[in-house]
Formats: C-alpha cells, sequence, structure tokens
C-alpha cells in the first residue's frame, strides 16, 4: 500500500533567512572570494547549509575562476543566454531568437559506455545490466577527473525544479555547470527553482548534479572524451558529469535526475516513467482522456505526443502518485528537446511550425547550418544546402570522416529545444500542481514481425509482465552505438533504471493497490512490414489507434480478443479510417495488420526470460511463471489455430 501523500510545503511562510553559521563554514571564505557580492547574497539568502557545503565541496574540486549565482529573475536568464553567446556555445541563426549549438563529433548521444550508477558492492550484483559501477571507485575516479576542470572559467548556479514548483510532485535540483548552454537549455526546459527553494519546507530532499564540458577545442567542442564520465552517486543524490555536452549526458535536469528519482521513487512506492502525456481529444463527446505512453527513443514517442488534432503535456518523462486514491502525473519538464530528424510539415506540422517562427527562443544542435544562416536537417522535406557547418565543422556534401564514412547533412539525433508554451497544442494542464488524472498507458516498441499495431492488456498486472517488461525495440542514434540491434527496453527505462530490476517491476505492480481505477494498458507497434519490407500502414494510422484506445477507456467500443489481449474489430475501425484518415481501410490490410503472429510472439518472450536470468536475480518467480505459461498457452494455441490467428477466430477458454 502507498504512503499517503502529504504536501510537505508551506506556500505562504517565509523561513528563517539565517538557518546555520556562515562563520562556521568551512566553505563560506572560498564561495564569497569566487562569487560576487550579490550572488553571494542569492544564495547565503536561502538558509540552506546543505545546498550551501555542496556548491562548495565542488567548487573547491573543479576550481572555477568565479562562480554566478542566479535567482529567478529574468535577468539572470538573459545573463546566461548571453554568455553563451559570447563565448561561442551558440551562435546565432538568421530567425530571431534562434540560435545553434554543436557538440563534438564524436558526442551525439547519450553514452551508455560512459555512464554508471554508483552503489555500494552489495548492490552489484542484483544491478546487472543496470550500468552499475562499486561506488567508492566510481567516486575516486570521477573526482580525479574533476579535480580543477573548470580552472579558468566561470561556473553558474542554478536552481531549477522537476514538476510545477511547491506541488506534491516536485523536487528541487542544484545544477553547477561550467557550460552557459547547459544552462539555457535548463532554463528552457525547466521551470525555475529559486524560490522554490526558499519555501520548500523538507531542505534536504534535492538532487545535485555537477557538469564540466572540460577542454574545449576551437569549435567549442569537448576534447577529453576518452575522460567522459557520467556518474550517478545514488547513495547521495548526486551527479557528477565531465568532458561531455550532448544534452542527455549534460543537462542534470534530464536523464541524470530521471535516475536519481527511480531510485527515489522505489524507496518512496511512486513511479518515475520515461512516458509522453497528452489528451486525447473526443469532440464529440466533449471530453479529453490522459494517456501516459512509454516508447524507446526514435520509435514514435514524440510524434504521438503530437498527434494533430490531439493535446500535449508532455513529451519525456513522467511522475507518477497514488493521490486520494487517484493515479495522477505530472509532466517534470516544461520544454521539449526533441529529436528533429523528420520533422517536416506533413509528418510533424505543429512542431515543424513552430520551429520556422521567428522570435521563439529555440536551440537547434547538430543540423545543417547553410549560407543563408538558417537550419537544415535530415527528413525536413525540402532541399538542403550542398554545404555549410554541421557537428562535423565546415561541411560540403560527399565530406567523409576519419573512417571513410560519409558525413550527412546532420546527424540522426541532431535536436531541437523549445518551451511547451510554444506548440499551438499544449495543453495548459500542465502547470497543474495537482497533475492531470491518468487513464490509460501505452507502451510503443519497434518490431517489424510481431506485435500488433494496437492491443489492450487483459489487465494491469498481464499489461506490465507480459507487455511491459518484455518491450523490446531495434537500437537507433540515440544511443551511442551499432543501430538495428533487438534490444530489451522494459518500460522504454533500461537505460534509467536505477535500483534492483525486480524491485522495480514489483513497484510497477503495485503501484496501482488501492486505487479507485485501474488505468488500461496498451500496446503499439507502428513498425510493422510486410513481405515487400515496406511499413503496413502510413505514420499516421495512429490518428486510429488512439481514438480507439480512447473509446476502450471508457467502455465504448467492443474487441475481439487475442492471446495476449483484446484487440480492434475491423467493423469499428472502418469507419475511423475513412473520418481520422479519409482512407479506405480494407478487410486484407486490417487481417494483416491484426493477425496474432505466434512464434515471433514465442521468441519474444523466450528472450525476455534469458534477459533477465541473466540479469535481474531479483526479479520475483511470478514473473517468469508467468511468461512460461505465455509461453506454454501460445504453443497450444499454435497447434489449434497454426502459426497465425486471423482477428475474430481466437476463443479464450
Ligand atoms: C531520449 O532519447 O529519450 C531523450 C533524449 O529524451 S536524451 O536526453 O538523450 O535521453
Ligand atoms: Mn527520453
Amino acid at each position: 500500500m502507498l504512503e499517503k501523500l502529504e504536501l510537505s510545503i508551506f506556500p505562504n511562510e517565509r523561513r528563517e533567512l539565517d538557518m546555520f553559521d556562515l562563520n562556521k563554514n568551512r566553505y563560506a571564505p572560498l564561495l564569497k572570494n569566487k562569487m560576487s557580492d550579490a550572488s553571494f547574497r542569492k544564495l547565503t539568502a536561502l538558509g540552506n547549509e546543505k545546498l550551501f557545503d555542496f556548491i562548495g565541496e565542488y567548487i573547491e574540486l573543479c576550481q572555477p575562476e568565479s562562480v554566478y549565482m542566479c535567482d529567478d529573475s529574468d535577468s539572470d536568464a538573459e545573463y546566461i543566454r548571453r554568455r553563451s553567446l559570447e563565448l561561442g556555445e551558440e551562435t546565432p541563426l538568421s530567425r530571431e531568437g534562434h540560435t545553434i549549438h554543436y557538440d563534438g563529433y564524436d558526442d551525439q548521444g547519450r553514452a551508455p559506455g560512459a555512464t554508471k550508477n554508483l552503489v555500494s558492492k552489495e548492490d552489484l550484483p542484483l544491478m546487472k545490466s543496470l550500468l552499475a559501477m562499486d561506488r567508492e571507485v566510481g567516486l575516486a575516479d570521477v573526482r580525479g577527473i574533476l579535480e580543477g576542470i573548470m580552472k579558468g572559467k566561470e561556473a553558474i548556479v542554478k536552481l531549477s525544479c522537476e514538476g510545477p514548483t511547491l506541488s506534491p510532485f516536485s523536487i528541487g535540483c542544484v545544477q553547477i555547470s561550467d557550460s552557459f548552454y547547459v544552462c539555457h537549455s535548463e532554463e528552457l526546459l525547466y521551470r525555475r527553482g529559486y524560490e522554490h527553494f526558499m519555501k520548500v519546507e523538507d531542505k534536504d530532499r534535492f538532487f545535485r548534479f555537477v557538469h564540466s564540458a572540460g577542454r574545449l577545442d576551437s569549435r567549442g567542442c569537448s576534447i577529453d572524451l576518452d575522460k567522459r564520465r557520467i556518474y550517478q552517486d545514488l547513495n547521495d543524490m548526486v551527479v557528477l558529469s565531465a568532458n561531455n555536452q550532448y544534452a542527455g549526458n549534460s543537462v542534470g535536469l534530464k536523464k541524470h535526475a530521471m535516475r536519481l528519482a527511480i531510485r527515489l521513487s522505489g524507496k518512496e512506492g511512486w513511479l518515475c516513467e520515461h512516458m509522453f502525456i497528452m489528451g486525447v481529444q473526443n469532440e464529440k463527446k466533449a471530453r479529453a482522456t490522459y494517456f501516459c505512453g512509454a516508447f524507446p527513443s526514435a520509435c514514435g514517442k514524440t510524434a504521438t505526443a503530437m498527434l494533430p488534432g490531439e493535446k500535449i503535456v508532455g513529451d519525456d518523462i513522467a511522475y507518477f502518485r497514488n493521490i486520494n486514491g487517484e493515479f495522477r502525473t505530472v509532466n517534470v519538464e516544461r520544454g521539449i528537446f526533441g529529436i528533429i530528424k523528420d520533422v517536416n510539415a506533413e509528418d510533424d506540422p505543429v512542431i515543424f511550425r513552430t520551429l520556422q517562427t521567428p522570435g521563439h527562443e529555440i536551440i537547434f544542435s547538430n543540423v545543417l547550418t547553410g549560407p543563408d544562416n538558417l537550419p537544415y536537417w535530415l527528413g525536413m522535406g525540402v532541399d538542403p544546402p550542398k554545404k555549410g557547418k554541421n557537428h562535423s565543422g565546415d561541411w560540403f556534401e560527399g565530406k567523409q570522416d576519419g573512417e571513410g564514412i560519409v558525413i550527412p547533412i546532420a546527424h540522426s539525433n541532431a535536436r531541437y529545444t523549445i518551451r511547451l508554451g510554444y506548440l499551438e497544442n499544449i495543453d495548459l494542464v500542465y502547470e497543474d500542481k495537482k497533475g492531470v488524472l491518468v487513464e490509460g498507458i501505452i507502451y510503443g516498441g519497434r518490431d517489424s514481425d510481431c506485435s500488433v499495431p494496437i492491443e489492450e492488456a487483459p489487465d494491469w498486472e498481464s499489461g506490465i509482465i507480459l507487455k511491459a517488461c518484455t518491450l523490446e525495440s531495434e537500437t537507433t542514434s540515440a544511443t551511442i552505438g551499432q543501430e538495428g540491434v533487438l534490444a530489451p527496453q522494459p518500460m522504454a527505462n533500461l537505460d534509467f533504471i536505477s535500483y534492483p530490476i525486480g524491485q522495480y517491476f514489483m513497484n510497477n505492480i503495485r503501484f496501482v493497490e488501492g486505487m479507485k481505477r485501474v488505468p488500461p494498458i496498451f500496446t503499439v507497434n507502428y513498425f510493422l512490414r510486410g513481405k515487400d519490407g515496406q511499413f503496413l500502414t502510413s505514420k499516421l494510422a495512429k490518428k486510429v489507434w488512439l481514438p480507439w484506445a480512447e473509446l476502450r477507456v471508457h467502455g465504448e467500443v467492443g474487441a475481439y480478443r487475442s492471446p495476449l489481449g483484446y484487440i480492434p474489430r475491423y467493423e469499428d475501425l472502418q469507419p475511423m479510417f475513412r473520418e481520422y484518415l479519409g482512407e479506405d481501410f480494407s478487410m486484407e490490410l486490417y487481417v494483416e495488420l491484426f493477425k496474432f503472429r505466434i512464434d515471433p510472439w514465442v521468441a519474444k518472450l523466450t528472450r525476455a526470460i534469458q534477459f533477465y536470468e541473466k540479469t535481474a536475480p531479483d526479479c520475483p518467480d511470478k514473473f517468469f511463471s508467468t511468461w512460461k505459461a505465455a509461453i506454454a498457452k501460445l504453443q497450444q494455441t499454435k497447434s489449434q489455430y497454426g502459426p497465425f490467428i486471423e482477428p475474430g477466430k481466437y476463443r479464450e477458454n
């Protein structure tokens, strides 16, 4: 049973400011010396000794020339923007407010090889496959790398908040960085947190991040990638990141905070999930129904959250809380750090328009800038220039890298960073401190020959065990390494789970205990291919799958049973294809899409068993017995129906 949630804040009360004696604090002389009077005052006014000590400890270690402390003022945000331009971390583009930032050629994605979850020795055997490392060894290594790393630079201290400030969901964060680009990204992506720190009652509960881009080359890119580190000290809620710039590795509030939040949620009985939040609009019924969806990178997550006609609340990270028996969520961010590849007028019209709008504050990263000083990217749907600048430096068509590989116009993990507020389809509930009620969960993978386009799980537990835990994806460019390899992606969260995986699975199962209403779990797969290797549906078919799920949530449409859940009926989909896509939906395509493929499913479940046997010693027997029972059931089903079961033919015993 989950603990009752207490609001741990007193929003109207200002706290005593002089909570600790500066004269006795060992870091006070150092910080006073490195900070202007104004910066020092901003820090001491918070009266938070734990915060003060953290900043002191890492300023002493990293040895920047000076330290700038931000509060929530617009002038501090402006200072960050200006310094990022002055230092060349960002360069203005032709359209007002738009800038370009480049990460180094080999610093273009999350770097699992350099990312570690630091845990005590006893925890290591339970954390296989979870990037775990002995805490003492890891800390000694990364602290050695951080020593003196900011020499000659100015460090910025920025306070932000995960989630709407002063809400039952929110967690304050402090970032120390020598990169103004990183702080500018945080300014766009997260809510300012100075006031939150000032007012929050529990002064010890906050996440702490240190980042240094390290030595920079003439283009302003990190040089010492061999010393790249992203180390989560999970026992202490600190993340130390060095010698990198790609935001997934450097922006503390993004994936670092996610790993810390997952750990904390495991202790406290809530959930932090790698999910979008969106409101599916049913105009006929004048209602919005909120769904959260987890998709591994580049599997259609942002495109789903941004589906034309629907409303977006968030596109990446959701905290879930049981609030008075209701399954509620907030987007912890207030912006999008989105993949720009394939954003074009046809497939992502809202984002495409947003990215062309002068006056919006937008950071483009790792795209091509042409002689017209405008950004160009892969899949943009316009002819790009034949030369310009990109993540490789000066670029021309046909340019090859050191390994003889032709460099495309832009990296396939090139990104844009914007505020959510710019989007025409933003749902203003994203500011609600109580979050929104979640009525459906979606897990989306990428496999070309297995899962049907949409299926509803029979119940929460089987949805978690058979679908969420067995989610897989072909690897994509968001992670450095080989692309196109089928990899386990439980809850699309494997890169971020930071406590033993069996406990994480159980926390997911138990989370709904005592809830008034448990959301149904759906799975989607937009990547089924036909015999000719082509995708079976257009990208926009999700315009039908989501309204179907919305009707299911409200019990307003029937379904056929399949061996692992419920699938749509032809007679329901056919008019929806007409209404939402103006397409004739043939019975032939329906059968091809929704036939149950037994052998690929048996193979998927078998892979899951093998993976968790190897990597998750704490995974409860119940999971293995459920996977094995499903395999036995499917084998039995095969002897009765053959390897494929046409929709509508299956009968559950
Ligand atoms: C993702 O790939 O899931 C992202 C971008 O949200 S990153 O910050 O790299 O994780
Ligand atoms: Mn993500």
